[in-house]
């Protein structure tokens, strides 16, 4: 087919270096950007197969998230706007991995395989954040969809949720929202202005950009929100670099403000990831303390507003909260115990979150790192929408279903969305009158750490029980389960990392020194028992 040989002469333009693999994971292909060409290249080509065999246009977006400005990344978007489907990740794989001469045969395979008709048009959306090498490598995939004949829109810079918004609208004929990134803009901005229009002035919210296109986005978006909402930003990439000594990784991990952030005591700060995708908050008490509120926290106000609603409304519909073994058990306890919540724990990674969700009528789901959003199923929405026009309905109940009605609006449901997130718990904390304090009071989260462990290879680990056990090697389960039994409220897991060749160690108990000594011995554990490289690991004090 000489469509086929046209692709492949033009591949030749973004040669792929001879033996170089790369895996399409949790996040898609991430690497140092200079890797990346031929990848993009062929990932276009991906898309235009992709959208023949679900007759749907397909997203691409070009970010490597909270990785360091010289990374880059390629993501595909399935058409509701959800993660690709995993079957096809084999192929991306496959595919990326091809040689040059094998490039054909490669896409013959997933044509057969998938009964692709070639004859029909390909429909693709394409997104970039704001890093150096993103251009370019964003024409790499235009590049690779028209080779394959396939007509591309480019929408430029745009937060990864945006294009996930777009890529969902496009293909519900505009019934999610309008295809355009000013759509966006207005469907957020109209539904919490309607949640919050009787609540009383809010301090501004500070926050913090990633130097990244979140930055951007929620520059050019605030106009619309009226003056509901001021926003001070920092980091929005005037001056500084993407990722670096700040956004919601950077916060996350180093438990600290980033860097250029002036915390008033007591003021509400947040920071965005590199790409839009994430959002944590956090605050300084009277003392100076910081304290972060995770994607736990903001899972718990989020699920307790929703849950408030659907009693007020008088709804029968099942609210589920989707965690990860990284929760904070207090979380769990609090969300189960007093909230009455059902409570999945699923394995890490958003896609496995977002499955489970969908189990449910309402199914809220964070990482602990702050990636979430809230699902609701159609009849769900359907329920809702019915009693909010429901004229005969008591006062109550039909306002309820009134604010249920914009909260449905203003969560993007297609992934986690740091402006969408950000805009709900605004919108909660304003409704229910919160401090960012007393928010942050609803549990106390049990004293936890992280930790990495070296082994020769990762592997040798094999979890079960949503990755909360391993059942290999030998003997590193029971091992675990009697440090877990030393000390109070304790719980540890060990997992081996997706994303970098290291096992994980997770550990919780009741004070900050246990939780620090059983981490450290379970990371013995697995030094000794999972084939440990490089030096012991010491004790944190
Ligand atoms: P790994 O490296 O598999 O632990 C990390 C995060 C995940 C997820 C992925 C994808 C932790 C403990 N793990 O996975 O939550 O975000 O990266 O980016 O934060
Ligand atoms: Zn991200």
């Amino acid at each position: 087919m000489a469509q086929f040989e046209a692709a492949s002469q033009k591949s030749a333009q973004y040669p792929k270096p001879a033996g170089f693999i790369l895996q399409y994971g949790t996040a898609g292909f991430r690497t140092n950007a200079k890797q990346l060409p031929h990848v993009m290249f062929r990932m276009g080509l991906l898309a235009v197969l992709r959208s023949l065999r679900t007759r749907a246009t397909i997203g691409v977006m070009v970010t490597a998230s909270h990785n360091p400005e010289e990374d880059n990344g390629v993501k595909l978007i399935d058409p509701m706007g959800e993660m690709l489907e995993m079957a096809w990740e084999a192929y991306a794989t496959q595919l990326a991995n091809a040689e040059q001469d094998g490039l054909v045969t490669a896409l013959r395979d997933i044509i057969e395989r998938e009964a692709i008709n070639m004859d029909h048009s390909a429909s693709v959306f394409v997104g970039r954040d704001t890093r150096p090498s993103s251009q370019s490598l964003s024409q790499a995939v235009q590049d690779g969809v028209s080779a394959l004949g396939g007509h591309c829109q480019d929408f430029g810079l745009v937060i990864t949720p945006q294009l996930h918004y777009l890529v969902c609208c496009q293909n519900t004929q505009g019934r999610y929202g309008d295809i355009s990134v000013e759509g966006y803009y207005k469907k957020l901005s109209e539904a919490f202005i309607k949640i919050t229009k009787n609540a009383p002035p809010r301090q501004p919210l500070r926050v913090d950009g990633a130097n990244g296109i979140g930055a951007l986005q929620l520059k050019a978006m605030e106009p619309h929100l009226q003056g509901q909402l001021t926003v001070l930003l920092t980091n929005d990439g005037s001056t500084g670099k993407l990722n670096h000594l700040c956004g919601a990784d950077y916060v996350k991990v180093q438990q600290g403000a980033p860097q250029g952030m002036e915390m008033g005591l007591g003021e509400r700060c947040c920071s965005f990831d590199g790409d839009g995708d994430r959002i944590v908050y956090y605050y300084k008490d009277d003392k100076g303390c910081f304290h972060l509120l995770d994607g736990d926290k903001i899972a718990t106000l989020i699920s307790t507003f929703i849950k408030e609603l659907l009693t007020k409304a008088g709804l029968d519909l099942q609210l589920g909260v989707i965690q990860t073994a990284y929760a904070n058990g207090s979380s769990t306890h609090y969300l189960e115990d007093s909230m009455k919540v059902t409570v999945r724990c699923v394995k890490t990674g958003v896609k496995h979150l977002h499955h489970a969700a969908l189990e449910f009528a309402v199914g809220v789901y964070f990482e602990a790192n702050g990636h979430g959003t809230v699902l609701f199923s159609k009849a769900a929405e359907e329920k809702i929408h019915q009693l909010a026009k429901d004229g005969s309905a008591a006062e109550e109940r039909r306002n309820a279903a009134l604010q249920l009605e914009s909260t449905i609006n203003l969560i993007n449901q297609t992934v986690g969305d740091a402006i969408s997130d950000m805009l709900l718990i605004e919108a909660v904390l304003a409704v229910k009158g919160l401090t960012v304090q007393q928010w942050d009071a609803i549990y106390t989260e049990l004293p936890n750490r992280q930790l990495k462990v070296k082994v020769s290879d990762r592997r040798v680990i094999n979890t079960t029980d949503a990755e909360r056990k391993t059942t290999s090697p030998a003997g590193l389960q029971e091992a675990i389960d009697e440090l877990n039994r030393k000390y109070r409220l304790a719980r540890s897991f060990v997992r081996p990392s997706g994303t970098e060749d290291v096992v994980r160690v997770y550990a919780e108990a009741e004070t900050r020194e246990t939780a620090d000594a059983l981490a450290h011995e379970v990371s013995l554990a697995v030094y000794r028992l999972a084939g440990g490289v490089g030096e012991e690991p010491k004790p944190l004090h």
